[in-house]
């Protein structure tokens, strides 16, 4: 059940993975963070600016980021297409900017650990077009650098304030 979100139809120019992070705070702590779609700041170090161009929100917000200097980009353009705060479950697509990642749709979810203990499982998962000057291999890679930096960045976050609960 828990790998259904995460099976997309791949065509055969496109590629796709997903990464996983446990976290060590309970999931209504890390839900909270992840589902804020106009401050993906709060734990993505490489986004510098963040603003809303369309909706409040909640399902079809279409944000406007900025990106750090260094990195092979300066601004992207994203759509929240769902965000289902019952079964932790967002999904948001890239839908404009000056980088390489064309057509990237991701859909994060999160989930209790099965083992008790109150940690918290978060699966991100993407597809995306591989350009035509590219590989399947780099583009994964691109992609799964950014998104193992993004999750390992929100554990830390999250772990510190599940530490100042107790
Ligand atoms: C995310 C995932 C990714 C973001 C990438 C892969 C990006 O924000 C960065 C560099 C780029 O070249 C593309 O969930 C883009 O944020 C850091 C600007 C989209």
């Amino acid at each position: 059940m828990k790998t259904l979100h995460h099976s997309p139809h791949l065509s055969s120019n496109q590629c796709g993975s997903v990464v996983t992070q446990i976290i060590q705070a309970p999931l209504p702590l890390v839900w909270s963070v992840v589902r804020q779609f106009d401050e993906p700041q709060a734990y993505k170090q490489f986004i510098k600016t963040c603003s809303l161009s369309s909706g409040d929100g909640g399902d079809r917000s279409v944000r406007e980021l900025t990106v750090v200097s260094g990195l092979p980009a300066e601004r992207s353009t994203e759509r929240l297409d769902i965000l289902d705060d019952e079964s932790h479950v967002m999904v948001v697509s890239i839908i404009g900017g000056d980088h390489k990642l064309v057509n990237y749709r991701s859909t994060t979810t999160l989930h209790e650990e099965e083992e008790g203990g109150g940690d918290t499982v978060v699966m991100e998962s993407y597809v995306v077009d591989i350009p035509s000057d590219s590989c399947e291999e780099d583009t994964c890679l691109f992609a799964d650098t950014i998104i193992g930096c993004n999750l390992k960045s929100l554990a830390k976050l999250v772990e510190k304030m599940a530490g100042h609960h107790l």
